[in-house]
């Protein structure tokens, strides 16, 4: 029966760090997939996460099943993370969370659920989102369409188009916002463009959408999660899909939440039936050693300071990066401007150069990035960033 496939490409961003594990090359650099590393380009294991695993090691129990939503207690921390515990939407009984195989396992739950509300609804996703949005979603059944976003010439959110499509987005619909640190493009919502969009979801009766892969990786845990907060207060349903996986660095654990604020205590109480039925017609329960870790650190006020110490320095060394590259750009006499590399957030930006640059750098320097010129900022390191802005500059000048 499988003799009539035919082969696929593989991930346009995982399949690149195949490319750079067999590159030979002593200069090479890994701009590709979007994982934090530390200035030896490893991405080790959180101090915090090590504690947390010694003390779960020490006093866990059971490998029983854990059930559908996963475990009570690491929702509600989570549900607390990322709304702030006294949300006046939680204080109402109005928001459910469950514990999902990272970011993607939620967008995937929260696909399917959209599906079994409305079959006929449209997603709407910013131009350009995520690439796994698109089979996240769409494999779902559900219709994709794009709005406009990200404005490759002034490098910035070009917000009256993106408004005008918006405006004519209604009720039935859902429209996908990146909470903070945009994948690709690194250009966020300020936070008057965020009322905007929430009255603008109120007037026409769109549900909001968020994905929050990066909290804590743009300005802080608190400041990252303005939108969703302010959304969650103005609109009366909201669906947040939030990972583990950057701001606990824990990837491989597939660790992660859905957060649904509904209407009413009571559509709550039939979201999440509908929604444990989703979760047990693809995989039954969700992992627990990730989440277990995550409980195991917002429960402990040490581990949380622990946490917060890890997370400030990943952050403040992105943004140290972001500066270091635009200024290597100057110093090597780029041409253009680059200081939008400095402005915008998380991990990624699009360098702006075309395809046949890319493709330069990667074949002729070694330097490892998305087509889409997206690269990692945390792959830059003092060690290769010279080098780095030289090969931009050669590949932009040829
Ligand atoms: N959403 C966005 C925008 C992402 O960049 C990612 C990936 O890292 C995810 C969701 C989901 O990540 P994971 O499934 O590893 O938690
Ligand atoms: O965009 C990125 O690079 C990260 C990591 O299938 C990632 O979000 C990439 C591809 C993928 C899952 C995660």
């Amino acid at each position: 029966m499988f003799e009539g496939l035919t082969a696929l490409p593989a991930d346009p961003i995982l399949g690149l760090s195949a490319a750079y594990k067999a590159d030979t090359n002593p200069n090479k650099v890994d701009l590709g997939v979007g994982v934090y590393k530390d200035e030896q380009g490893n991405t080790p294991v959180l101090r915090a996460v090590k504690q947390a695993e010694q003390a779960y090691f020490n006093t866990e129990n059971t490998k029983v099943y854990i059930g559908p939503p996963g475990s009570a207690a690491a929702n509600t921390l989570l549900q607390n993370l990322i709304f702030g515990a006294d949300h006046a939407a939680i204080k109402a009984n109005r928001v459910r969370t469950i514990q999902t195989p990272g970011g993607c396992g939620s967008l995937r739950d929260a696909a399917e659920l959209i599906k079994k509300a409305n079959p006929s609804a449209t997603v709407w996703v910013s131009d350009p989102t995520w690439a796994n949005h698109i089979p996240l979603l769409g494999n779902a059944g559900l219709a994709i369409k794009t709005y406009p976003y990200y404005d490759h010439a002034s490098k910035s959110v070009n917000f009256d188009a993106m408004m005008e499509t918006l405006s004519k987005v209604g009720k039935g619909d859902l429209v996908l916002l990146h909470g903070c640190c945009h994948n690709p493009c690194g250009a966020d919502l300020n936070q008057t463009q965020w009322q905007a969009v929430a009255q603008l979801a109120l007037k026409n009766g769109f549900t909001p959408f968020i994905d929050m892969a990066y909290q804590g990786f743009g300005e802080g845990l608190e400041q990252d999660a303005y939108g969703v907060r302010l959304m969650a207060n103005t609109v009366p349903e909201l669906i947040v899909s939030s990972s583990c996986s950057k701001n606990f660095g824990l990837y491989r654990e597939r660790a992660g939440a859905l957060s649904i604020v509904y209407a009413s205590a009571a559509d709550a109480d039939k979201g999440q039936s509908n929604l444990f039925s989703v979760v047990r017609g693809m995989y039954s329960m969700p992992p627990n050693h990730g989440s277990a870790i995550v409980e195991t650190i917002l429960g402990s006020a040490t581990l949380t300071a622990e946490w917060h110490q890890e997370l400030a320095e990943m952050r403040d060394r992105i943004k140290a990066l972001r500066a270091l590259l635009n200024k290597k750009l100057i110093e090597k006499g780029a041409p253009g401007d680059f200081n939008f590399i400095e402005q915008q957030s998380g991990m990624f930006s699009f360098l702006g150069i075309n395809k046949a640059q890319v493709q330069s750098l990667v074949q002729d320097y070694s330097i490892y990035l998305v087509d889409s010129s997206r690269i990692n900022i945390a792959g830059i390191s003092l060690t290769n960033v010279d080098y780095l802005a030289e090969s931009i500059v050669a590949v932009l000048k040829q």
